[in-house]
């Protein structure tokens, strides 16, 4: 009883918070000449193109959404953890090994934390990098082709949420288990959660070159929550900092069990330490069952290579690698500045934001100022790592980023509100509502060394009445702030795919020279390509059947087909074979328990079709893409299993 009334307490608070919240920050943030004024400022004109580009997750959409920014124009939608019937992802043979997992064929993801690929500690625009945290793994997209090309599990993890944070040169992208779990995996008593399960903490290192993931190791830390992560950048390059909630070892109930503590930890890693343990022989072999997902821009094909087992690393068999930092109750984000000399967490329970000096950090290790120990790993005294604390800030705080420029800029979940303060002297300089209940912020660049501290967008948990009403689901939403000057404007409004819980932001410039525009016939080594309308036909082996076919403006070659029979399994193996700028064509056939499959210029698709009745059954293009697009169509027909109606195929014949 005693607990119910706790709960309904909190409840209670949040909505008290959330009403008056609602009330006093409901109306318009502008009108008149301001809104005029704001409105300038995020036009792009027809035609134009956007400052900067915006990689927003999707959170349960599995995806990630490409915005142009200031504008907030949605660019495009890049499946990566769930089948995407728009793209033929997941659906078509090419790529569905890319969802391939330990577990099967995992067709949805959970994607929160985007990340850009950096040299020298500043975003190079070569890859994003997200995790998928519900059947742990990461992905990398190529932003040649703004496609989804690899995808590895994390084995031994569980809600992999610590993710996928890269190192200055892109050396790693690391990943975190939020759920402490038994690890290998083991039938056992919940119960006996405490001391026997672990939290593995994954670094997997990143081909300087073809960006190809390998998993080096996994530290095997002892079982507490791994919340956020980042990595140290400048001085602190060569360390890694994780947050950590539930060190308490709750297994139940953790909204009250896991707020016991009155510090949790911040994990601080020197993986560079770790890295040389290993490479000189250090660390256990473990059973680790994961797959490995590759997709190859020649073949056009993924494949799924099965790995079996991965080195562990035990914390204290590399002394002077792994510290505890004590932070106030329950940190979410862990969030590390440009000079890379603050470490700031924040305490979701906490009156104070603390931010910890990686400097004191040092000194503190040196003359080993210890506060006590946890599972052999030294605790440093609070005091002597602590750089500073805003006071009173807001309520309920997450995330932090860094405008390059001295401020840090932090969210509050509670008060809904991004709060700006100075690094150094700690003071609150700015705050600005959100529209409402803000998780994550973004700042384009804002993990890196060099952010671009023009804009802050706000990624918001609740939209309610900021667009016209839609049914009870209302899509989340994100704010643009100007933040060039000394005061936070707020700018626009946009509604999002999913739920973005973080975004990447860079200047488009460094991306869009290389943004690729057609794939190359002539390099097409997909091996049921046709490169040519003349070698396009029908083989049958047994009740298998493969179509060879091609698509140009506007017909399919073949585009009549007979001698199918029912219960046949037929592959159609589709080219297009346009070498034009966006001129995709798309092809579905009637029945198909497949999605349509959008096929790129230069690009080939295969989907299969397993006719179930006796007729002529039409297939069409799915892309307007010429003026007698509506033209391109063609009929296959499907005769009685036992039929002896000849194989046949063609293209403008009687
Ligand atoms: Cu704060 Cu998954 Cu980064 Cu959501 S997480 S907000
Ligand atoms: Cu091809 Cu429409």
């Amino acid at each position: 009883m005693k607990r119910i009334l706790h709960l309904i307490a909190l409840a209670v608070l949040g909505l008290f918070l959330q009403s008056c919240n609602s009330e006093e920050k409901g109306e318009k943030e502008k009108s008149g000449a301001l809104a005029a004024n704001a409105a300038e400022r995020v036009y792009v004109a027809p035609g134009e193109h956007d400052e900067y580009y915006g990689f927003f997750s999707g959170g349960f959409s599995g995806q990630l959404s490409v915005y142009g920014l200031p504008s907030g124009r949605l660019l495009k939608v890049i499946p990566v953890f769930s089948q995407d019937a728009e793209k033929g992802y997941g659906y078509n043979e090419e790529t569905k090994a890319m969802l391939n997992t330990s577990f099967g064929f995992v067709p949805w993801g959970d994607s929160h934390h985007p990340d850009i690929s950096q040299t020298k500690g500043e975003l190079d625009g070569r890859w994003v990098f997200i995790n998928e945290n519900n059947t742990p793994r990461i992905a990398r997209i190529d932003l040649t082709t703004f496609e989804t090309t690899e995808i590895i599990e994390v084995p031994n993890s569980a809600g992999n949420h610590s993710s996928s944070f890269v190192t200055e040169n892109t050396e790693y992208v690391v990943a975190g288990t939020r759920f402490a779990v038994p690890s290998p995996q083991k039938d056992m008593p919940i119960s006996e959660m405490k001391g026997n399960f672990k939290g593995p903490l994954t670094f997997i290192s990143v081909h300087p070159e073809t960006g190809r993931m390998n998993i080096e190791f996994q530290i095997a830390m002892p079982g507490f929550n791994y919340d956020l992560s980042h990595p140290g950048r400048n001085k602190s390059h060569g360390w890694f900092f994780f947050t950590t909630y539930n060190t308490e070892e709750a297994h139940s109930l953790l909204e009250v069990n896991a707020s016991q503590n009155d510090k949790d930890y911040i994990a601080a890693i020197n993986w560079k330490k770790i890295e040389e343990y290993v490479k000189n022989g250090g660390g256990e072999k473990i059973k680790a069952k994961y797959a490995h997902n590759v997709f190859d821009e020649h073949t056009q094909t993924a494949t799924t290579t099965m790995k079996e087992e991965v080195v562990s690393v035990n914390p204290t068999d590399v002394p002077g690698a792994i510290y505890f930092l004590p932070i106030p109750k329950s940190p979410h984000g862990c969030d590390v500045d440009p000079s890379g000399e603050y470490i700031v967490g924040a305490g979701k329970l906490s009156a104070d934001l603390t931010i910890h000096s990686f400097s004191k950090m040092l000194k503190a290790i040196e003359e080993e100022n210890y506060a006590g120990e946890a599972y052999g790993v030294p605790v440093l005294d609070f005091e002597a790592v602590r750089a500073g604390s805003v006071k009173q800030a807001g309520l309920g705080p997450l995330h932090t980023e860094f405008d390059g420029k001295g401020n840090a800029y932090t969210t509050f979940f509670i008060s809904s509100e991004v709060v700006k303060w100075k690094l150094d002297t700690w003071e609150v300089v700015d705050r600005k509502p959100t529209y409402y209940s803000v998780g994550h912020l973004m700042i384009p660049g804002g993990n890196s060394r060099k952010p671009f501290g023009k804009y802050l967008v706000a990624m918001n948990k609740i939209t309610k009445d900021r667009y016209l009403p839609t049914g009870p689901e209302v899509n989340h939403s994100a704010q643009l702030y100007d933040i060039s000057g000394e005061k936070m404007e707020l700018l626009l409004d946009f509604p999002t795919v999913g739920e973005p819980h973080y975004a990447a932001g860079i200047e488009a410039s460094i991306v869009k020279e290389n943004s690729k525009k057609i794939y190359k016939l002539d390099e097409n080594e997909h091996e049921h390509a046709v490169k040519n309308e003349s070698e396009a036909r029908v083989e049958r082996n047994g009740n298998e059947v493969h179509v060879y076919m091609t698509m140009i403006r506007s017909h399919f070659a073949p585009d009549n087909i007979e001698g199918i029979k029912v219960g046949d399994k037929v592959y159609f193996h589709v080219t297009n074979l346009e070498q034009d700028y966006d001129v995709p064509h798309g092809i579905a056939m009637i029945g198909a328990n497949t999605s349509e499959q959008l096929i790129m210029p230069g690009g080939t698709k295969t989907f299969i079709w397993e006719p179930k009745r006796e007729g002529v059954w039409p297939f069409y293009c799915t892309d307007f893409c010429s003026a007698l697009h509506q033209e391109m169509q063609g009929y296959v027909r499907v005769s009685a299993k036992n039929s002896n109606v000849p194989l046949t195929w063609g293209l403008g014949e009687d």
